[in-house]
């Protein structure tokens, strides 16, 4: 075996949670990690893509609770479907962590052991908040003792626990991020998190003894790890930590975390403690992104505004949703998502962009050349053709700078500035002109060449971004080799092997009706997001409709339901944590109701009954799989279930006379 003389890059995404199945916000950080992993292997690297799912914890253990299925079923379940989703969308990860592998628990308690040697670790009493939804102890709570960060309720917690010396280690933190002043991007954050360690360190509770879903502490099983500390490691493991030296030496540590902002003290504060109290190697940079919003609010489970990857991904393609999401948001800052904004942008710059530029330069090579490329003929070039060329190359310089910062906006603004001037070179000197006349087939040829010779490096620059449309026209080109295989930083287009034959040209990225791709990507969002009801729709508009046009859902046989209708309604039971009246409705209050593995605002019709006190604490059914609406402009997600006692009647909650614990199902 030879030894691998590359330079290794080894970069993360966050290891997702599993109490909920993966949405556009886990595609887009995943999206980013494969585009920075492509561009680092054409430019010679040893790569190392490592993603993963965070199983342990108290939110997976409720969620799995609340289905009915032990957690490591609950885990291997959403485990399988992100997995699936990433080969769907051909996202090839190196490395798949799952935190619930017997390697990691090798690795979690060996980092530990050797803070715990170092003196870092020991145990004391606990008292204090704990927020469940955000796995984080709450040092200051918002008043109602919410979390600062998601603002649902905190619990209370009282354990006896093994801590963390945080403490010790703010002034090696201020010096690291003073000393590498890279090492937590963009700027912004890093002021962030300077200002949070800069306002004092508390140690930290690392272990946990109210529930069994966790890593056991070494010598002292009754404790389990704390979820962070547990899932950071996985960075490790993912690469030998306490399993392969060799490996771990090769890889560790990692060049890249990339983060959503919302996790960023996780990984900017505590994870180089932890590793500088064990003495590992630290990370060399973690870059926290922004959020991807829909309607201006975050898209997550617990607002039920999520949007999913695959609708996208096969109505548009694979490539179309990497494009939209790496150029419409400014990576670091937050952006909007929106559908009118993705079918714009993908009849605009990919069919009419570079689709349009590659289908015209290669038909005319072909009617007009016979296919064939000739090679560069100085005697023919003027200024214009010289100036196209050298806009290619001032571009070929800043798009490598753009991938070096991760400013894929830029990368993609810079590459279709340099098609539009094409397209605008191909308007001015006209082949479609110069062809007719033979004393001019030399600057067609010289034309076509430049046409040619900018496709070939936009495709080469654009690869990363969007890998199979590039492959697809690359072949178009004439090649028979694997883009990535090709060097961009030796920029090999300046020496091609001219003249020689293109392939055939074949439409990419075909234009959509923007109604229609509109509508159809709805469609399967509503069916990803409530496969019952839509189940339930098609049914309906299936039968004697070949057209498939809607058509009057058939009359039901009698007024009964089977059990499978029944089992389609999620009911569950809800603590309600806390309740406020709707401003301008006498008969609205907004709720706060814990289901177990979330807290959800649901908004109910109760007012006239409950004042917002009588309410709190009351446990509750929620139906939990209602679309979520709005009622005054207050969105509810979900509704509460109470006895309906006539026109003028007040409602009666329907609640519970034994104990029973939030989340658990009704059937
Ligand atoms: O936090 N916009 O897991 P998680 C952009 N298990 N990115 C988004 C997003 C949105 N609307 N929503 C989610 C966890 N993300 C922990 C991590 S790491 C050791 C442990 C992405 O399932 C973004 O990367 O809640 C965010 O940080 C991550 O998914 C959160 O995933």
């Amino acid at each position: 075996m030879t030894a691998n003389t590359k330079p290794k890059f080894y970069l993360t995404t966050p290891i997702y949670y599993v109490n909920a199945r993966p949405h556009l916000g886990h595609t887009y950080t995943t999206v980013v990690a494969d585009t920075i992993a492509r561009h680092k292997k054409m430019c010679g690297y040893d790569v190392i893509f490592l993603t993963g799912t965070d199983e342990h914890g108290q939110k997976v253990e409720r969620a799995a609770k609340a289905a009915g299925v032990t957690p490591q079923e609950f885990a291997d379940r959403i485990s399988a479907e992100y997995r699936a989703l990433w080969q769907e969308l051909d996202l090839p990860f190196d490395r798949f962590i799952r935190t619930t592998e017997p390697r990691h628990e090798r690795a979690v308690q060996m980092l530990c052991r050797k803070a715990q040697d170092r003196g870092y670790i020991y145990k004391g009493g606990y008292e204090g908040q704990y927020c469940v939804f955000d796995e984080m102890y709450v040092d200051e709570p918002l008043p109602g003792n919410l979390c600062p960060e998601c603002k649902r309720p905190t619990e209370r917690v009282r354990e006896e626990n093994y801590f963390f010396k945080l403490s010790a280690f703010q002034d090696r933190l201020l010096e690291l991020y003073e000393k590498q002043p890279d090492f937590v991007q963009p700027e912004t954050r890093r002021n962030e998190v300077l200002a949070f360690v800069r306002g004092g360190l508390r140690d930290l509770s690392i272990s946990r003894t109210s529930f069994k879903w966790g890593i056991p502490f070494p010598a002292d099983e009754k404790h389990i790890f704390y979820v962070w500390y547990d899932a950071l490691t996985s960075y490790m493991t993912g690469v030998g930590y306490a399993d392969d030296e060799v490996q771990f030496e090769r890889y560790w540590p990692a060049d890249l975390h990339l983060v959503g902002k919302e996790i960023l003290r996780f990984h900017a504060v505590y994870w180089p403690a932890f590793l500088m109290a064990a003495d590992e190697p630290l990370p060399k940079r973690i870059f926290a992104h922004g959020w991807w919003l829909f309607a201006d609010e975050k898209m997550s489970k617990s607002r039920g505004n999520m949007q999913y990857p695959q609708p996208i991904a096969r109505v548009l393609g694979v490539d179309a949703l990497r494009y939209f999401l790496l150029r419409e948001m400014v990576f670091g800052q937050d952006g909007n998502f929106s559908r009118d904004a993705l079918l714009t942008r993908y009849n605009a710059d990919l069919a009419n962009g570079l689709g349009n530029l590659a289908s015209r330069t290669l038909t005319m090579i072909q009617t007009y050349l016979g296919g064939r490329v000739p090679a560069r003929n100085p005697n023919e070039e003027n200024d214009r053709d010289r100036e196209v060329a050298a806009l290619k190359e001032t571009v070929c310089e800043e798009v490598s700078g753009y991938y070096d910062s991760y400013d894929f906006s830029r990368v993609l603004d810079s590459i279709w500035g340099l098609i539009a001037e094409v397209d605008k070179y191909l308007v001015e000197f006209q082949p479609w002109v110069l062809v007719k006349e033979k004393s001019k087939w030399g600057r067609l040829e010289t034309v076509l060449y430049t046409a040619y010779d900018v496709l070939s490096a936009v495709v080469c620059l654009t690869h990363p971004v969007i890998p199979h449309a590039t492959q697809k026209i690359w072949e178009q080109l004439g090649h028979s080799t694997k883009l990535e295989t090709q060097s961009l930083s030796q920029a090999w287009w300046k020496e091609h092997k001219h003249p020689f034959q293109i392939g055939a040209s074949e439409a990419v990225f075909p234009r959509v009706d923007k109604k229609e791709a509109f509508e159809r990507i709805e469609a399967m969002e509503d069916e990803i997001r409530n496969p019952a009801a839509a189940h339930v729709a098609a049914a309906g508009a299936g039968a004697g409709s070949p057209s498939g046009s809607p058509a009057s859902p058939a009359a039901p046989a009698s007024n009964k339901i089977g059990i499978e209708d029944f089992a389609k309604v999620e009911m569950r039971v809800g603590v309600v944590k806390s309740a406020e009246r709707v401003a301008g409705a006498d008969k609205l209050l907004k709720l706060l109701v814990d289901i177990g593995d979330e807290v959800r605002q649901v908004v109910a019709g109760i007012a006239v009954a409950y004042t917002p006190e009588e309410v709190i604490g009351k446990k509750v059914v929620v139906v939990a799989n209602l679309a979520p609406r709005k009622l005054r402009g207050v969105e509810s997600n979900g509704m509460i279930v109470a006895a309906s006692t006539g026109p003028d009647g007040k409602p009666v909650l329907c609640t519970f006379t034994e104990d029973v614990p939030p989340g658990a199902r009704l059937k």
